[in-house]
């Protein structure tokens, strides 16, 4: 089965030292290098966001990071900036093999989110990255980086959604966990039909 490894937002940001920095993000560099000798195709994501995206705490009066709000799409957990597009923080970890058949970049619109590799946070406006895994003839999916539980969470669900084979390799993944987030993420990957690898 032609297989791609998506490899979500390792970026400077999510790293230890960075504006929105998951435990430990460092440390899935290395496996994702490794798993990248392993597949047919490698698609990075590269979150890049507008300076006053509306994903942002500092763009609301009288919010603070990780407060909920609710968008006209739904809830959306506000962030400390974060992936500014073109800043350091936005690039990719120094040691990252960048040497990937394609990069998406996603969360560009102002007044939208997206965690996910596939669709926006309103889960209807698509990225193209479907498009593109299905016109190479990709039916597998691996997916790997940050965080478990928001990125990786959303993308692999709405992967296995579209009909793709997927896992989560977990020893290649690092999660936020913001009120038993990554449990909950877990368990909704499992219950949609995504394969837990690395536990
Ligand atoms: C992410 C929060 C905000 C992620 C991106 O990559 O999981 N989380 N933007
Ligand atoms: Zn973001």
């Amino acid at each position: 089965m032609p297989t791609a490894l998506i490899v979500i937002d390792v970026q400077n940001d999510f790293c230890p030292g960075g504006a929105l920095a998951v435990p430990e993000g460092d440390a899935v560099v290395q496996p994702i290098n490794r798993l990248m000798e392993q597949v047919d195709a490698v698609v990075l994501t590269q979150d890049w966001h507008p300076a006053g995206h509306s994903s942002f705490a500092s763009s609301h009066a009288d919010r603070l990071p990780y407060d909920m709000i609710e968008m006209d799409y739904g809830p959306q957990v506000l962030w400390p900036d974060h992936c500014i597009q073109g800043s350091d923080g936005a690039a990719f970890h120094a040691d990252l093999r960048t040497d990937a058949d394609m990069i998406i970049r996603k969360g560009f619109r102002a007044g939208i989110d997206s965690y996910s590799a596939f669709f926006e946070n309103d889960q209807t406006t698509p990225t193209g990255l479907d498009g593109y895994l299905r016109t190479r003839g990709i039916d597998r999916l691996i997916v790997a980086g940050l965080a478990t539980d928001f990125c990786v969470h959303y993308s692999a669900v709405d992967a296995a959604g579209l009909g793709y084979d997927v896992s989560v390799d977990l020893e290649a993944c690092r999660g936020i966990d913001l009120d038993g987030s990554l449990d909950q993420a877990l368990r909704t990957m499992v219950e949609k039909g995504v394969t837990l690898r690395g536990t």
